[in-house]
């Protein structure tokens, strides 16, 4: 599972005051915490700062490539914002995200050609937000054969069929499992992503309702995660749940967890 930390995100008020105070210190403590909690990329999100975007997402980036090593996932709807940030990023990124909207896709294309970078391919058009597992299959084809077609290779790329709140419809919990399994399975090599924590927004407790979440989509091949690191049930469940999938061989990957201490709760 590639995990991703989500907490440098501006919707967070520690993160916005942070910023706002140019804390260096404070950026760089969560994001040294993600990494030492398993993150494998530090996602990089300044979106609540309309105007001022582009030049937070530079000073974060920089600031966070300071203290670790772990490259970072340029979080932003913005294309221009996206471009503006990528020559300061040292090692390889990930690009959050490309989609189908047609303004989105045609700026972003570019960036993303021939380049060395992880991309995610966001199921989104000008139609809007997609709602059943056809929606976003059919988006996520057109998405996979275009960015292939131009230079971007399969197994760089992370479709996010897109999480939406159980509490509005009974059915989006299905749509998305359905739509990481159709996905894996008619593009093998690809990858899959998403920001669970939407599926339990308006409801209670929602920490369980994540892990659940998160080990229903490991069962339908789920191999990304934009996610909380710091939350030791959620990693272990993704230890749990991939190694019962049958994506451990000889269940090594549980065993080192174990021994260094990431399976037990206190
Ligand atoms: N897909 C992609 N990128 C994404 C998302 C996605 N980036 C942003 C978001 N969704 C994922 N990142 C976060 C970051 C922080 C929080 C949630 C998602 C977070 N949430 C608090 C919670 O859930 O308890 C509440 C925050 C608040 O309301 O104050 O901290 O889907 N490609």
């Amino acid at each position: 599972m590639l995990v991703v930390g989500e907490l440098i995100n501006s919707s967070r008020k520690a993160v916005k005051e942070a910023i706002q105070a140019e804390n260096i210190a404070e950026i760089q403590k969560i994001a040294k915490d993600q990494r030492d909690n398993g993150a494998d990329y530090i996602d990089i999100n300044a979106g609540t700062f309309v105007g001022k975007e582009a030049g937070y997402m530079k000073w974060l980036v920089t600031s966070v490539q300071e203290v670790v090593d772990t490259p970072c996932c340029i979080d932003s709807p913005d294309p221009k914002v996206i471009e503006a940030v990528l020559p300061l990023h040292k090692g390889v990124p990930m690009i959050n995200s490309i989609s189908l909207e047609k303004e989105r896709y045609d700026a972003l294309l570019p960036v993303v050609s021939g380049a060395d970078c992880k991309v995610i391919a966001l199921c989104m058009s000008d139609a809007g937000m997609p709602e059943t597992k056809d929606d976003r299959l059919s988006i996520a084809s057109e998405l996979i054969n275009k960015l292939v077609k131009n230079n971007v290779p399969l197994e760089n790329i992370y479709v996010d069929p897109l999480v939406q709140p159980i509490s509005t419809n009974d059915a989006y919990g299905r749509e998305f499992m359905n739509a990481i399994d159709a996905i894996m399975t008619e593009f093998p090599g690809v990858h899959t992503i998403c920001g669970l924590s939407n599926i339990s927004y308006g409801l209670p407790e929602r920490k369980l309702l994540n892990q659940t979440f998160m080990v229903m989509a490991i069962c339908k091949g789920l191999d990304g995660a934009i996610i909380n690191p710091l939350d030791r049930q959620m990693m272990a469940n993704i230890h749990a749940a991939e190694t019962l999938a049958g994506r451990d061989e000889y269940c090594s990957n549980y065993l080192t967890a174990y021994r260094d201490g990431k399976l037990a709760m206190e």
